[in-house]
Protein backbone atom coordinates (compact mmCIF):
# COMPACT_ATOMS: atom_id res chain seq x y z
CA UNK A 1 0.00 0.00 0.00
CA UNK A 2 1.45 2.97 -1.19
CA UNK A 3 0.92 6.11 1.55
CA UNK A 4 -0.35 9.52 -0.53
CA UNK A 5 2.25 12.29 -0.14
CA UNK A 6 3.19 16.20 -0.71
CA UNK A 7 5.75 17.98 -0.86
CA UNK A 8 5.03 21.36 1.36
CA UNK A 9 8.35 23.67 1.97
CA UNK A 10 10.11 20.97 0.59
CA UNK A 11 9.62 18.47 3.65
CA UNK A 12 7.75 15.35 2.74
CA UNK A 13 3.73 15.28 4.30
CA UNK A 14 1.72 12.27 4.18
CA UNK A 15 -2.12 12.05 4.36
CA UNK A 16 -3.75 12.39 7.71
CA UNK A 17 -6.32 9.42 7.30
CA UNK A 18 -9.46 9.71 10.02
CA UNK A 19 -12.75 7.98 10.41
CA UNK A 20 -15.18 10.50 10.29
CA UNK A 21 -17.92 9.44 12.76
CA UNK A 22 -21.59 10.86 12.06
CA UNK A 23 -23.00 13.28 14.36
CA UNK A 24 -24.87 10.61 17.03
CA UNK A 25 -21.82 8.32 17.28
CA UNK A 26 -19.79 11.62 17.90
CA UNK A 27 -22.54 13.08 20.76
CA UNK A 28 -22.04 9.24 22.47
CA UNK A 29 -18.45 9.27 22.34
CA UNK A 30 -17.73 12.87 23.19
CA UNK A 31 -20.46 12.17 26.38
CA UNK A 32 -19.01 8.83 27.71
CA UNK A 33 -15.21 10.37 27.51
CA UNK A 34 -16.25 13.20 29.38
CA UNK A 35 -18.23 10.73 31.74
CA UNK A 36 -14.77 8.55 32.31
CA UNK A 37 -12.51 11.37 32.72
CA UNK A 38 -15.23 13.22 35.33
CA UNK A 39 -14.83 10.26 37.72
CA UNK A 40 -11.16 11.32 37.77
CA UNK A 41 -9.96 12.45 41.57
CA UNK A 42 -6.37 14.09 42.68
CA UNK A 43 -6.17 10.81 45.63
CA UNK A 44 -3.53 11.30 48.33
CA UNK A 45 -4.13 7.86 49.79
CA UNK A 46 -2.31 5.21 48.00
CA UNK A 47 -1.98 1.54 48.14
CA UNK A 48 1.73 0.05 47.91
CA UNK A 49 0.50 -2.83 45.54
CA UNK A 50 2.97 -2.99 42.77
CA UNK A 51 2.29 -1.91 39.06
CA UNK A 52 3.39 -3.64 36.08
CA UNK A 53 6.51 -1.32 34.39
CA UNK A 54 4.03 -1.77 31.00
CA UNK A 55 1.48 0.27 32.32
CA UNK A 56 4.20 3.11 33.21
CA UNK A 57 5.78 2.53 29.92
CA UNK A 58 2.72 2.89 28.23
CA UNK A 59 0.96 5.33 29.51
CA UNK A 60 3.95 7.95 29.18
CA UNK A 61 4.13 6.75 25.80
CA UNK A 62 0.60 8.91 25.79
CA UNK A 63 2.19 11.69 27.79
CA UNK A 64 4.56 11.85 24.76
CA UNK A 65 1.81 11.94 22.04
CA UNK A 66 1.35 15.42 23.41
CA UNK A 67 1.52 18.85 20.83
CA UNK A 68 4.63 20.88 21.61
CA UNK A 69 6.27 24.43 20.58
CA UNK A 70 7.64 23.25 17.02
CA UNK A 71 7.69 19.97 17.69
CA UNK A 72 10.56 20.25 20.09
CA UNK A 73 8.74 17.46 22.62
CA UNK A 74 10.39 19.37 25.32
CA UNK A 75 9.43 17.09 28.41
CA UNK A 76 11.78 14.68 30.05
CA UNK A 77 9.67 11.79 32.44
CA UNK A 78 11.34 10.51 35.05
CA UNK A 79 9.64 7.21 36.42
CA UNK A 80 11.24 5.95 40.15
CA UNK A 81 10.51 2.89 41.94
CA UNK A 82 13.59 2.48 43.73
CA UNK A 83 12.95 2.35 47.23
CA UNK A 84 15.99 4.73 48.34
CA UNK A 85 15.14 7.30 45.93
CA UNK A 86 12.03 7.53 46.85
CA UNK A 87 12.56 8.11 50.70
CA UNK A 88 14.97 10.66 49.40
CA UNK A 89 12.45 12.31 47.61
CA UNK A 90 9.80 11.93 50.45
CA UNK A 91 12.37 13.60 52.69
CA UNK A 92 13.50 16.58 50.34
CA UNK A 93 9.60 17.17 49.70
CA UNK A 94 8.57 16.86 53.23
CA UNK A 95 11.67 19.27 54.34
CA UNK A 96 10.55 21.98 51.91
CA UNK A 97 6.95 21.50 53.06
CA UNK A 98 7.58 22.45 56.45
CA UNK A 99 8.69 25.71 55.19
CA UNK A 100 6.11 25.99 53.24
CA UNK A 101 3.22 25.27 55.35
CA UNK A 102 4.83 27.28 58.81
CA UNK A 103 6.12 30.21 57.03
CA UNK A 104 6.32 30.36 52.97
CA UNK A 105 2.34 29.83 52.09
CA UNK A 106 0.18 32.87 53.35
CA UNK A 107 -2.81 32.98 55.87
CA UNK A 108 -5.28 32.88 52.78
CA UNK A 109 -3.74 29.96 51.09
CA UNK A 110 -3.41 27.66 53.66
CA UNK A 111 -7.03 28.44 54.38
CA UNK A 112 -7.88 27.96 50.47
CA UNK A 113 -6.59 24.33 51.08
CA UNK A 114 -7.96 23.40 54.24
CA UNK A 115 -10.68 22.09 52.52
CA UNK A 116 -8.83 19.35 50.75
CA UNK A 117 -6.94 17.60 53.66
CA UNK A 118 -3.66 18.60 52.50
CA UNK A 119 -0.80 18.86 55.09
CA UNK A 120 3.22 18.22 55.40
CA UNK A 121 3.06 14.53 55.71
CA UNK A 122 3.97 12.95 52.14
CA UNK A 123 3.61 9.35 52.83
CA UNK A 124 2.31 8.87 49.29
CA UNK A 125 5.61 9.51 47.66
CA UNK A 126 6.85 6.47 49.54
CA UNK A 127 4.19 3.94 49.38
CA UNK A 128 3.00 4.82 45.61
CA UNK A 129 4.93 1.98 43.68
CA UNK A 130 5.80 4.60 41.43
CA UNK A 131 6.72 8.22 41.11
CA UNK A 132 6.98 9.83 37.84
CA UNK A 133 8.93 12.78 37.77
CA UNK A 134 8.54 15.17 35.21
CA UNK A 135 10.92 17.29 33.34
CA UNK A 136 11.12 20.63 31.21
CA UNK A 137 13.78 20.87 28.84
CA UNK A 138 14.20 24.79 28.84
CA UNK A 139 16.43 24.49 26.17
CA UNK A 140 18.19 22.26 23.53
CA UNK A 141 22.28 21.90 23.49
CA UNK A 142 22.94 21.27 19.79
CA UNK A 143 26.10 19.49 18.35
CA UNK A 144 28.67 22.92 18.42
CA UNK A 145 27.55 23.23 22.60
CA UNK A 146 25.21 26.16 21.62
CA UNK A 147 22.01 26.39 23.60
CA UNK A 148 18.67 26.97 21.52
CA UNK A 149 15.44 27.92 23.52
CA UNK A 150 12.56 25.87 23.31
CA UNK A 151 9.03 26.97 22.27
CA UNK A 152 6.09 27.48 24.38
CA UNK A 153 8.15 24.92 26.75
CA UNK A 154 5.53 25.47 30.09
CA UNK A 155 2.10 24.96 27.84
CA UNK A 156 3.73 21.96 26.09
CA UNK A 157 4.92 20.16 29.30
CA UNK A 158 1.66 20.94 31.03
CA UNK A 159 -0.73 19.79 28.03
CA UNK A 160 1.66 16.46 28.32
CA UNK A 161 0.85 16.10 32.04
CA UNK A 162 -2.74 16.37 30.81
CA UNK A 163 -2.42 13.74 28.76
CA UNK A 164 -0.35 11.76 31.69
CA UNK A 165 -3.11 12.52 34.08
CA UNK A 166 -5.46 11.13 31.58
CA UNK A 167 -3.68 8.01 30.88
CA UNK A 168 -3.01 7.23 34.09
CA UNK A 169 -6.83 7.05 35.21
CA UNK A 170 -7.72 5.18 32.47
CA UNK A 171 -5.53 2.37 33.06
CA UNK A 172 -7.39 2.27 36.57
CA UNK A 173 -4.43 3.98 38.49
CA UNK A 174 -4.60 7.26 40.92
CA UNK A 175 -2.29 10.04 41.28
CA UNK A 176 -2.16 13.53 42.08
CA UNK A 177 -0.09 16.59 40.87
CA UNK A 178 2.74 17.09 43.57
CA UNK A 179 4.56 20.33 43.44
CA UNK A 180 6.90 20.66 45.92
CA UNK A 181 8.04 24.09 45.81
CA UNK A 182 10.87 24.74 45.26
CA UNK A 183 11.46 21.44 43.59
CA UNK A 184 15.29 22.06 42.40
CA UNK A 185 16.08 19.04 44.72
CA UNK A 186 14.37 16.48 41.81
CA UNK A 187 16.99 17.33 39.26
CA UNK A 188 19.67 16.69 42.33
CA UNK A 189 18.47 13.53 43.37
CA UNK A 190 18.03 11.94 39.74
CA UNK A 191 21.23 13.80 38.65
CA UNK A 192 19.35 15.74 35.55
CA UNK A 193 21.26 17.27 32.90
CA UNK A 194 21.21 21.17 33.17
CA UNK A 195 18.49 22.05 30.62
CA UNK A 196 16.07 20.01 32.55
CA UNK A 197 13.93 21.42 35.39
CA UNK A 198 11.55 19.77 37.62
CA UNK A 199 7.72 20.76 36.46
CA UNK A 200 5.68 18.49 38.16
CA UNK A 201 5.81 15.38 40.44
CA UNK A 202 3.06 12.71 40.07
CA UNK A 203 2.82 9.55 42.50
CA UNK A 204 1.31 6.48 40.67
CA UNK A 205 -0.36 3.41 42.08
CA UNK A 206 -3.90 2.11 43.35
CA UNK A 207 -6.31 3.98 45.52
CA UNK A 208 -5.98 2.65 49.39
CA UNK A 209 -8.58 0.30 50.01
CA UNK A 210 -9.62 2.93 52.60
CA UNK A 211 -9.05 6.29 50.27
CA UNK A 212 -10.73 9.78 50.76
CA UNK A 213 -11.27 12.70 48.58
CA UNK A 214 -12.74 15.74 49.81
CA UNK A 215 -16.46 16.49 48.92
CA UNK A 216 -15.69 18.98 46.50
CA UNK A 217 -17.46 19.84 43.04
CA UNK A 218 -16.68 21.11 39.50
CA UNK A 219 -17.82 23.93 37.93
CA UNK A 220 -20.91 23.61 35.80
CA UNK A 221 -20.48 24.50 31.59
CA UNK A 222 -22.05 27.57 31.73
CA UNK A 223 -19.40 28.66 34.62
CA UNK A 224 -16.46 27.85 32.45
CA UNK A 225 -17.79 27.90 28.82
CA UNK A 226 -18.99 30.83 27.06
CA UNK A 227 -20.42 30.21 23.75
CA UNK A 228 -19.94 32.99 20.72
CA UNK A 229 -22.96 31.51 18.19
N1 LIG B 1 2.69 21.97 47.68
C1 LIG B 1 1.93 21.85 48.92
C2 LIG B 1 0.79 22.81 49.01
C3 LIG B 1 -0.30 22.71 48.04
C4 LIG B 1 -0.57 23.78 47.20
C5 LIG B 1 -1.63 23.76 46.34
I1 LIG B 1 -2.05 25.36 45.22
C6 LIG B 1 -2.45 22.62 46.28
O1 LIG B 1 -3.52 22.59 45.43
C7 LIG B 1 -2.22 21.55 47.13
C8 LIG B 1 -1.11 21.60 47.98
C9 LIG B 1 1.49 20.39 49.11
O2 LIG B 1 1.69 19.57 48.22
O3 LIG B 1 0.97 20.07 50.16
Amino acid sequence: MSLKEKMINGYRHVAYTSKSPDADEMIQKSADFYKQLDSRRSVRHFSDREVPEEVIRNIIKTAGTAPSGAHKQPWKFCAVSNIELKQKIREAAEKEEEENYNSRMSERWLRDLAPLGTDTNKDFLEIAPWLIVVFKQAYEVDAEGTKNNNYYVNESVGIACGMLISAIHNAGLVTLTHTPSPMNFLAKLLDRPENERAFLLLPVGYAAKEAYVPDIHRKELNEICDFYK
